[in-house]
C-alpha cells in the first residue's frame, strides 16, 4: 500500500520536532508534520484532514463502527435543524444557544423558520423517533451516526480538541421502556467506551458530572477523561441518561402491553475525534507518532539497507518480504534512494508499528533485524518467521504501551485533604478529594479547579467516602483538574 507516494513531502525532515515537554508546541507541529490535520485552513476552529491523517481516522473509527454495530443500526439525519424543534427542550436549548450557527438564508430570500447546523442531533432525531415508535414491539431503539457538528466554541481552539465544526461525531440514541433499561443501556455504553479505549491503550477516569454541569437537558452524565502530558484532562466521551424529559418534550410514546400509552427512556452517548487527539498525545515522543499496531496506518515499514554492489539482492529481498507481510497487514516497503537515517526518522515520524531492516548481512543469513516503534532495542528474526510473530508483537506492544500511559496517569493523579494541596497539584494533573453533595461545596472548589465530579472508576485504590474537603461533612470521591 502506498501511505504518501509524496514521501519526500514530509517536511523540513532535519529539524526536530520540539520535545514532548513542551507539549502544546509539539502537538500543533506534530499533527501538521506528520500530515494528520493541515492547521493553515482560513476559518477559526475548522481545520483539514490530510490522507494520512485521514488513513488514522479511519482505523481508529473502524473500531468504534465494530463495537456499535453490535447492538446499533447505522442511520443519517439531515444537519439543519429548523428552530422550532431546536428550541422545544428548554434546558437542551439553554445549554446550546450560544454554540448554534445558524442558517438564515436560501441564495438572498430570507428563510420562514431559521435552520441550525446540528451542535448535536438530539432535536433532529427525536420528532422523528415519535414518527417510528408505536408499540413496545418497537423498543428498545439503539441508533448511532458518524457525522459532522457544528459548535460556536468561544474557549480557545484546537485542532482536534476543541473545534468548531467537529466531523467525526459519534453519537448514538436509544430509547427504551423503562428507566432501568435507560440505566442499563448507560451501563453498556460505559462498558462499550471501556473497550474502545482500551483498545486504543488510552487509561480514562470515569466520573459522574455535577448536577450544574451535565449534558443540557440530561438526567446525569458519565464522562470520560484522559490526563494528557501537560497534566490537563481532556473529556474523550460522554454517556447520558436523558430520563423521559425528551420523550415528554416530543411526546414520543408507545403502546404498552396492556394497551395503556407511556413515555419512553431515553439515552445518548458521544464520541468525537479528541479521541485521535488523545491517541497522539498519550502515546506519542520526541520522534513523533507513536501508535497502537491495530490503528497504525503504516503497520510494518520494510526498510532495505542499500549497500553498492548488493543493491538487487537487498531489494529483492525486501520487497519479497513486504509481499508476504502485505496478505495480512498495511506495509510499506520504502525503496526510497534516501539514507537509512532519513528513513527511519520519517517511518518514526509517522508513527510505523513495526520496523523490519533487510542489509546484504540479512539476505545472506535469510534473517531480519526487527524493532518496535515504543523501544529502542533491534533483534534479529528469521525472515521465515516474521509473519507469524507480528500479531504477537502487536499485542505485546499495545500492553507495553497502556502499562506506559497507565503509570504515567497515576503519577498525575494525587489524593489531596487540604484545599492549598489540591490548588498545587492541578498544575501537575488530577487531584481527588473527597466532596459532599452539596453544589456550595462543589462551586467553592470548581473556583480551584475544574470538578470532573464523582469517581466512578479510577485505577488507584482510594477511600470512596469521607470527610468533605470544604464543610467536613459526609462525602464521595470526586476529581478536580485543569481541563481542556
Ligand atoms: C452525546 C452524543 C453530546 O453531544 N449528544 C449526542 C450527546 N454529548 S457531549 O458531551 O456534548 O459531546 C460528546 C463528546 O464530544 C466531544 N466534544 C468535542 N470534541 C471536539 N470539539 C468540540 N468542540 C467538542 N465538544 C464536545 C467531547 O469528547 C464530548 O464528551
Amino acid at each position: 500500500m502506498s501511505v504518501s507516494k509524496n514521501v519526500s513531502s514530509v517536511s523540513k525532515l532535519k529539524d526536530r520536532l520540539p520535545p514532548k515537554e513542551k507539549f502544546s508546541e509539539w502537538y500543533h507541529e506534530l499533527i501538521q508534520r506528520a500530515e494528520i490535520m493541515d492547521v493553515r485552513y482560513p476559518v477559526k476552529g475548522l481545520y483539514v484532514w490530510f490522507p494520512f491523517g485521514c488513513r488514522i481516522r479511519r482505523e481508529v473509527y473502524k473500531i468504534l463502527r465494530e463495537i456499535m454495530d453490535r447492538e446499533h443500526e447505522e442511520v443519517y439525519f439531515p444537519a439543519l435543524i429548523p428552530e422550532t424543534e431546536l428550541g422545544k427542550e428548554s434546558k437542551h436549548i439553554k445549554g446550546f444557544e450560544n454554540e448554534v450557527y445558524w442558517v438564515t438564508h436560501g441564495g438572498r430570500a430570507e428563510l420562514d423558520i431559521r435552520l441550525a447546523l446540528r451542535p448535536t442531533s438530539e432535536t433532529a432525531m427525536y420528532p422523528m423517533f415519535k414518527l417510528w415508535i408505536r408499540s413496545h414491539a418497537d423498543l428498545p431503539l439503539r441508533v448511532y451516526q458518524i457525522v459532522n457538528t457544528f459548535r460556536y466554541e468561544t474557549k480557545h481552539t484546537r485542532p482536534l480538541i476543541r473545534l468548531r465544526e467537529i466531523t467525526s461525531f459519534k453519537e448514538a440514541h436509544t430509547v427504551h421502556a423503562t428507566f432501568e433499561e435507560a440505566e442499563e443501556q448507560v451501563r453498556k455504553a460505559v462498558n462499550y467506551y471501556k473497550e474502545f479505549y482500551r483498545r486504543l491503550a488510552i487509561p480514562y477516569i470515569i466520573c459522574k458530572r455535577p448536577e450544574w454541569d451535565k449534558f443540557p437537558g440530561a438526567k446525569y452524565t458519565i464522562a470520560f477523561d484522559t490526563i494528557m502530558p501537560d497534566g490537563k484532562t481532556l473529556q474523550i466521551g460522554t454517556a447520558h441518561n436523558l430520563g423521559d424529559s425528551f420523550a415528554k418534550t416530543f411526546d414520543i410514546t408507545y403502546e404498552m402491553p396492556n394497551g395503556d400509552h407511556s413515555f419512553v427512556y431515553q439515552t445518548c452517548y458521544g464520541i468525537s475525534e479528541r479521541c485521535i487527539a488523545a491517541l497522539i498525545s498519550v502515546h506519542g515522543d520526541d520522534f513523533g507518532l507513536v501508535l497502537p499496531f491495530e490503528v497504525s496506518p503504516v503497520q510494518i515499514a520494510v526498510i532495505p539497507v542499500l549497500y553498492k554492489g548488493k543493491e538487487r539482492e537487498v531489494l529483492d529481498a525486501a520487497r519479497e518480504l513486504g509481499e508476504l507481510l502485505k496478505t495480512r497487514y498495511r506495509v510499506v516497503v520504502d525503496e526510497s534512494d534516501e539514507r537509512p537515517g532519513a528513513k527511519y526518522y520519517r517511518w518514526e515520524l509517522k508513527g510505523a508499528a513495526i520496523r523490519v531492516e533487510i542489509g546484504p548481512k540479512e539476505v545472506e543469513d535469510g534473517s531480519a533485524v526487527v524493532s518496535f516503534r515504543d523501544e529502542k532495542k533491534k533483534f534479529t528474526v528469521s525472515r521465515d518467521e516474521v509473519l507469524n510473530k507480528i500479531e504477537c508483537w502487536a499485542n505485546e506492544m499495545r500492553r507495553r504501551l497502556y502499562e506506559k500511559a497507565l503509570n504515567e496517569m497515576k503519577n498525575r493523579i494525587k489524593f489531596c485533604k487540604k484545599l492549598e494541596d489540591v490548588k498545587h497539584w492541578i498544575n501537575q494533573g488530577v487531584a481527588l478529594v473527597h466532596l459532599c453533595n452539596s453544589e456550595k461545596c462543589g462551586m467553592l472548589i470548581d473556583e480551584v479547579g475544574s470538578l470532573l465530579g464523582e469517581v466512578v472508576d479510577i485505577p488507584l485504590d482510594i477511600e470512596s467516602s469521607g470527610k468533605c474537603i470544604i464543610c467536613g461533612k459526609e462525602g464521595k470521591l470526586n476529581a478536580v483538574a485543569r481541563t481542556y
